[in-house]
Parts: C-alpha cells; sequence; structure tokens
C-alpha cells in the first residue's frame, strides 16, 4: 500500500484488537510523520516514525511507527507525511476470532475418508477419496506378524499438506498443537461454531476435528508389538487432482522412534485432553494410555532407529536422526498422564532448553504441557527450572524483535521451507512467557509475529487465503488446484518466503521475484517450497490467533 511516493506501508490486513501494541512499517524512503483520521475527517493521533533501519533479510529500510494509543473500534486512514494510504487501518475487538476459526477449518477441508457436504464445506463440497481401508504393508514396516504385501486398515486423519499422504510425524506436532490451543485457552474454543459436522454436539469443534484425525493416528500402531508406522503414503505423489481421483495403492512405510515417540506424546496429551469428554469418545482415556504407553515400550526397545526413506517412496520423508526431544516429549506427556517417576526421569535425561518447535524438533512441546500443569510437577524446583526455561527462550525471541528493523523475531536464518510457521512458532513460544510472567513485551512480540504473516511484511502480502486484502492465490494445494473454483481453500497459511527455492525446476518460467530471504516467495502452484500449505503450519496460526483474541487486555 504506498503512501509517499516510493514509500510502501505495510500492516496487518485483518486489524488491531483494542488493547493490541499497532505496530506498522513502512518501507522505502524516509517516512516521519503519520496522522490517523476518522473516517469523518477528523484527526485522532499524531506522531512519528522511528529512524529507517536497513534488514538483511529484505535489502530494504524499514521505519516503525507505533499507532498503540488508537484504542476506539473502528476504520482509520493513516497518512504519513500527509500522503494517504490506501490500506484501512482498522481496530476490532474481534480482529482475530474469525481468523482462528478459518485457520481450524482448514483441517476439516483436509479430511481424508470422507465426502465433504455443501452445508459444511460450501462451494468446496467435494466426494470422498483416500478410504484406506486396504492399506499394504510396504516391505520397509514389515514384521513377522504383518509381511510385505499383507492389508490394514487406517481410515480418516488429515492429509498433510496440499499433497494427500498421511504422516504420524508432522501430524503429532499439529495435533498436539490443537491440544495444546484448546487446553489453553477453552473459553474462546467454547463458543465457536466451526460449522462442521459435529458442530453442536457436546463436545467442542476444536476437539471434534482433533478426533478425526486421532482415530487414524490410533490406527497407525502394529497392535502386535506397539510399533508406529511412520506415514501412509502413495509411492509417487499424485497429479494435481481431486482426492477421488487419486486411486493409487497406499502403503504403511517404514517404523521408527520419531513416529513411535511423536505417537506416545500425542496419545498421553490426548487421553488427558479428552478424558472430561470421555462420555462421548468411546474408550476414552483408557485406549489411549494403552496406546502411548505402548508405543513408548516400542521406543526403549528401539531408542536409535530413524526414518530412512526406501528407494521406491518418493513422497514427505519427514526423516530426523535425533531423539532426545522426541524422548522428552513423550517422557514429559505421560509423566503428567499417569504420574510415574520413570517418566520424570526420563524427561530429566532427554530434555534440553526449550528451542522453538518444528516438525523435527518437538522437545518444546513438553515443556510447555508441563509449564501448563505445573500443580502436576515432582517439587519447586522442577517447576522453577520448567519455567525459567521457558522464560529465557521468551526473553531472547524478545530481544530480537526489539532489535530488528521490522519489529519481528526473524532472523534471515529463520527462512526455512515453512518460515511462515516459524514466525508463527517463535509466538507461541513468546505466549508462553508471557503466560507465566505477565510481561507485556512477550505479548507485543507475539503480536508482532501475527502481525508479519498477515501483511506486516515486505511483501504486503496477508499469507492466510481469504483472509486479508491481498491474500495467496495459487497454493500447492490439489484440491485447491484441480476443483475448478477461482478462490483457493479458505484459511489456509502459505509456507511462506524460503530462499532455498527446492521447487526451481518445478516452477522453470516462473521466476520467484528474489533470493533475498524474506522476498523469496511464488504465489504459484508449483511452488510447494514457499507457497504449499500444511497442517503443522496450520496449528500455530489457530493457536496464535486463539491465544492474542484470548489474552490481549481490552
Ligand atoms: O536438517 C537440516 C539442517 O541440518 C540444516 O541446517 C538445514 C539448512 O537448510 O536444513 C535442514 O533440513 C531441512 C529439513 O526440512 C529439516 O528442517 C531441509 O533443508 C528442508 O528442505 C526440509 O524441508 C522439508 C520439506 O518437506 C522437504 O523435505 C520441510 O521442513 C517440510 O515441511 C516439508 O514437508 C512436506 C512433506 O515432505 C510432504 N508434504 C508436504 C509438506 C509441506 O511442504
Ligand atoms: O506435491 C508435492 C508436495 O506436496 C511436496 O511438498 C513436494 C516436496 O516433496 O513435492 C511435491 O511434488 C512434486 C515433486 O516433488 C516433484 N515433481 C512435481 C511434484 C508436484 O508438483
Amino acid at each position: 500500500a504506498r503512501a509517499a511516493p516510493g514509500v510502501q506501508v505495510r500492516m496487518d490486513q485483518l486489524g488491531f484488537l483494542p488493547g493490541a501494541r499497532k505496530l506498522v512499517v513502512a518501507e522505502g524512503g524516509a517516512p516521519r510523520a503519520f496522522e490517523v483520521e476518522r473516517e469523518d475527517g477528523q484527526v485522532v493521533l499524531r506522531g512519528r516514525f522511528g529512524p529507517a533501519v536497513r534488514w538483511d533479510a529484505s535489502g530494504t529500510r524499514a521505519a516503525v511507527a507505533d499507532l498503540s494509543a488508537l484504542a476506539e473500534p473502528g476504520r482509520y486512514r493513516l497518512k504519513v507525511d500527509g500522503h494517504p494510504v490506501p490500506d484501512p487501518l482498522v481496530v476490532d475487538a474481534q480482529a482475530h476470532a474469525g481468523l482462528a476459526d478459518a485457520a481450524l477449518k482448514a483441517f476439516y477441508f483436509n479430511r481424508a475418508g470422507t465426502a465433504l457436504a455443501p452445508e459444511h464445506a460450501g462451494v468446496y463440497a467435494r466426494a470422498a477419496g483416500h478410504p484406506d481401508t486396504g492399506v499394504e504393508i510396504h516391505p520397509s514396516a514389515a514384521t513377522p506378524a504383518l509381511p510385505a504385501g499383507s492389508v490394514v486398515s487406517a481410515p480418516k486423519g488429515w492429509y498433510d499438506a496440499g499433497d494427500y499422504n498421511k504422516y504420524v510425524v508432522n501430524s503429532g506436532i499439529s495435533t498436539w498443537t490443537l491440544l495444546a490451543a484448546w487446553e489453553h485457552y477453552p473459553r474462546f474454543f467454547q463458543e465457536r461454531d466451526l460449522g462442521i459436522p459435529e458442530s453442536g454436539d457436546a463436545v467442542p469443534d476444536i476437539l471434534d476435528e482433533a478426533w478425526w484425525n486421532l482415530e487414524w493416528l490410533l490406527a497407525m500402531q502394529d497392535p502386535a508389538d506397539g510399533g508406529v508406522w511412520h506415514k501412509l503414503t502413495t509411492l509417487r505423489f499424485s497429479g494435481m487432482v481431486m482426492p477421488e481421483a487419486d486411486t493409487a495403492r497406499r502403503y504403511m512405510v517404514g517404523r521408527g522412534t520419531a513416529a513411535a515417540l511423536d505417537f506416545a506424546a500425542v496419545m498421553a496429551t490426548a487421553a488427558r485432553v479428552y478424558a472430561p469428554f470421555k462420555a462421548h469418545f468411546p474408550g476414552v482415556p483408557a485406549r489411549m494410555r494403552a496406546a502411548a504407553e505402548a508405543a513408548w515400550r516400542w521406543a526403549l526397545a528401539h531408542p536409535d532407529l530413524p526414518y530412512r526413506q526406501p528407494e521406491d517412496v518418493a513422497p514427505g520423508a519427514y526423516g530426523d536422526g535425533h531423539f532426545d526431544d522426541e524422548f522428552a516429549w513423550a517422557a514429559a506427556e505421560l509423566y503428567l498422564l499417569t504420574g510415574e517417576a520413570e517418566y520424570w526421569r526420563a524427561f530429566e535425561r532427554h530434555a534440553r532448553d526449550p528451542g522453538v518447535p518444528a516438525w523435527p524438533d518437538v522437545g518444546a512441546l513438553g515443556w510447555v504441557s508441563l509449564a501448563h500443569h505445573a500443580d502436576r510437577l515432582p517439587d519447586d524446583a522442577a517447576r522453577r527450572r520448567v519455567a525459567a526455561g521457558l522464560e529465557r527462550l521468551a526473553a531472547r525471541l524478545a530481544a530480537r524483535w526489539q532489535a530488528s528493523p521490522w519489529r519481528v523475531a526473524m532472523q534471515p536464518e529463520d527462512f526455512v521451507w515453512g518460515s511462515n510457521a516459524v514466525a508463527l512458532n517463535q509466538a507461541l513460544m513468546l505466549l508462553q512467557g508471557y503466560r507465566l510472567t505477565q510481561r507485556r513485551e512477550y505479548l507485543d512480540a507475539a503480536q508482532s509475529q501475527l502481525d508479519w504473516v498477515l501483511g506486516r511484511n515486505p511483501l504486503g502480502v496477508s499469507f492466510v487465503t481469504g483472509q486479508g486484502l491481498r491474500t495467496p492465490r495459487h497454493i500447492h494445494h490439489r484440491p485447491s488446484a484441480a476443483d475448478g473454483i477461482a478462490d483457493p481453500v479458505p484459511g489456509w497459511l502459505s509456507g511462506g518466503p524460503n530462499p532455498g527455492q527446492q521447487d526451481a525446476r518445478d516452477c522453470q518460467g516462473v521466476p520467484y521475484p528474489s533470493k533475498r530471504p524474506a522476498l523469496s516467495w511464488l504465489d504459484h502452484e508449483c511452488s510447494y517450497a514457499s507457497n504449499e500449505v500444511a497442517i503443522n503450519w496450520n496449528a500455530p496460526l489457530v493457536y496464535v490467533a486463539a491465544a492474542l483474541q484470548a489474552l490481549t487486555p481490552p
């Protein structure tokens, strides 16, 4: 949004909560003064921009203005050095509520093994695909009890991303993040109505949605020995077709330590979270506890078994060779569920200081659960250690935010495949710092991270389909590409800028605009490395949108 010649003003395109820290960024030039006008032309706020500072990740200069004094809901006009900014400035008491709903509804749109009805999916209604009732055991997953070629059933679950496969490792962190959102902000989610088939039943929609995936996850465990299959997949990626048109044979591929422990962690979390709803969910929590314990025992017997992608399997490896973080996470959740000292000792043995979570790095998830249930920890020393670990991380991220020309904790090296989710998982960890200390700067920094993905970035794009003024149109998402509808399926977070450009060969003739970390994004279907969507990226979007809506003081 251009203001003065050469100056672009970037801000959160969904608007600000009345009580939020409200930062906007002007890029290019050296803007000085701003004013904010009401729709009737009356000036309600005047102020000055900070200095214009160059940022390596974008190669441009940015200046920040703080409009936090603007607390009255409404639509305003921002002027920079007298020039009106085209985008409206919005203050809205529900600024992030619809975003949280849409981001959660996206999971419904990615349900496998079911038709989406028009009353729930609107124009995105579609036929069922991938029943997954006859899944073949691949040689990489064979055991004496289930040799290669035998057939098992594992229906439901969410498609991982823009592809149609189902991967335990990535599903684990995604499901946990939704369950954590519920545990931390129950009042927010209790009131939401997503318009999914289960809406209106005795259970909050977020738990109904997560249940769809948990049922599948349960079926990914080999009942014979507690081992967990790494993934359920075709041997090659399908074309860009609708689910029902992808009829290639599906396989259980691999077994490994990461899948078993991620599974154990999520099942232990679910046993805890769903316990109050056990009348509604058959066999909970006993079934999940047993599944978690069996997977844990399997992992103890196979403590260092990385997933290795077989030669004849192309899709998503989600391979990871370091298991301390998975052990720490599973141990933490199993400790909270059972209170058994064995699990606490395992947590202490494996836990490293928490970092920003990602699918290969899940240690922090255990810390977050422990902090939320601090009353269940063995003693005060344990409580202090957990709180201090989370606070140190929040302080580190807040310092980066404070020092950044864009007021964002993202560093040039954070621009990896799925960088928008890095930004949101940074926010998730800042929010843990805020929940522990009530230090306002942690909340403000988390807000900035959400602002970043919603438009306060050098591309001026709000990266969530259908949420904002300039949003992705051509995500790498098979249903969005194949359904014949111009608008992509709504509520999906695009992966975001990624200078790795690992899709360059598939995007020949569609050049990326830039190699700069924060600019390397392509709104084209070919760009799975910058414009795909994924459940593990949408989950922290749900969490952060709900958290800011719930935690920001009025
Ligand atoms: O582990 C190395 C690290 O040691 C190194 O410092 C770093 C430098 O770039 O790279 C790290 O590996 C990266 C790996 O993710 C782990 O973070 C790779 O470069 C990077 O290419 C890899 O990207 C993953 C991508 O699949 C390719 O495997 C993404 O994280 C992951 O989100 C993405 O997931 C795909 C699934 O495979 C298939 N379904 C869609 C989904 C989303 O695109
Ligand atoms: O569609 C696939 C996407 O989900 C993955 O993230 C990506 C990387 O593993 O691969 C995509 O599939 C492409 C394949 O890797 C190469 N040929 C083109 C495929 C689809 O455009």
